[in-house]
């Protein structure tokens, strides 16, 4: 594939999810989908080159979120709400603006208390971690791997750009040894938080129901910490674990251990097909 596709939003006949592709956020919109059967087309870009789609379809102040962005972390102002990914675009013309709209349209609504936990402390902290190892060069082949799966365009522009889309995304993230140990505690603290709150009603986040869409979000979000089989329905590969470096592996195997992350895998082995 020369250039990724792209659309015009008057001319769809089915929802198109606008992606970058390895991301939680997106991949809890995209379970929303799979798992409600929707008929849709999914969009993916690299970093970077998302910002001319995304931001043309968010050119409207209304066709941006209110949840969190990748940049609250460094207290970036919220114009940045302006590229976020993910986004459903509607053939009505109508934009599902994150992944919580598109999870609560398709599967239906989210427990409050957890929807802030996981929206703005666990999914923050999982993409620090995982950004953090995946942007070292010291695990180039990481970043190489993702970016063997895209369009020739993108790996140009990778080639060109990429030193600084990988800056400006350490300093919008706030990616720092520091900032990965903060990030390390949080995720520890809310699979610990998750794991006792399954036990007590059995098997769930909620009481709801036996899969609820507060339990769908967080496997989602909770993904990046365990890397369970099937991750993304493998619309992307993210590369083999035994190839991470040790110390994240070491995190992920932690939180395989935990019932939150027992509970993420079982997830995604009977629900993720
Ligand atoms: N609260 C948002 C979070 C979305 C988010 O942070 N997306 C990141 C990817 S993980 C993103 O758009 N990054 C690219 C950018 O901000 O330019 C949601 O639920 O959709």
């Amino acid at each position: 594939m020369i250039f990724p596709e792209t659309f015009k939003i008057e001319n769809i006949s089915v929802p198109h999810l606008v992606t970058i592709p390895y991301s939680h956020y997106c991949e809890l919109g995209r379970w929303a989908l799979d798992i409600s059967k929707t008929e849709y087309k999914e969009m993916k870009y690299m970093p970077g080159y998302h910002v001319s789609i995304v931001g043309g379809l968010r050119k409207r102040k209304e066709n941006r979120s209110n949840s969190s962005f990748a940049g609250q972390e460094s207290s970036h102002h919220g114009g940045r709400r302006k590229y976020s990914v993910p986004l459903v675009a509607m053939p009505n013309g109508t934009i599902l603006k994150d992944s919580w709209e598109i999870l609560e349209k398709y599967v239906g609504p989210v427990d409050p208390y957890w929807k802030d936990l996981l929206d703005n402390k666990l999914g923050i902290a999982v993409r620090q971690l995982g950004y953090y190892y995946f942007l070292n060069p010291k695990n180039k082949g990481l970043l190489d791997n993702i970016l063997k799966q895209t369009s020739l365009a993108e790996r140009i522009y990778w080639l060109f750009f990429g030193g600084f889309v990988k800056k400006s995304m350490y300093e919008l993230m706030d990616i720092t040894a520091e900032s990965i140990e903060k990030s390390k505690k949080i995720i520890f603290e809310v699979f610990d938080e998750a794991s006792e709150k399954i036990a007590s009603n059995s098997n769930s986040l909620t009481t709801e129901s036996s899969f609820s869409p507060t339990d769908l979000a967080f496997c989602a979000l909770g993904s990046i910490a365990v890397f369970p089989q099937n991750y993304s329905r493998n619309v992307i590969s993210m590369g083999k674990l035994e190839d991470f470096p040790e110390e994240y592996q070491n995190i992920i195997n932690h939180c395989r251990k935990t019932p939150a992350g027992k509970f993420i895998i079982e997830a995604y082995n009977s629900k993720r097909l």
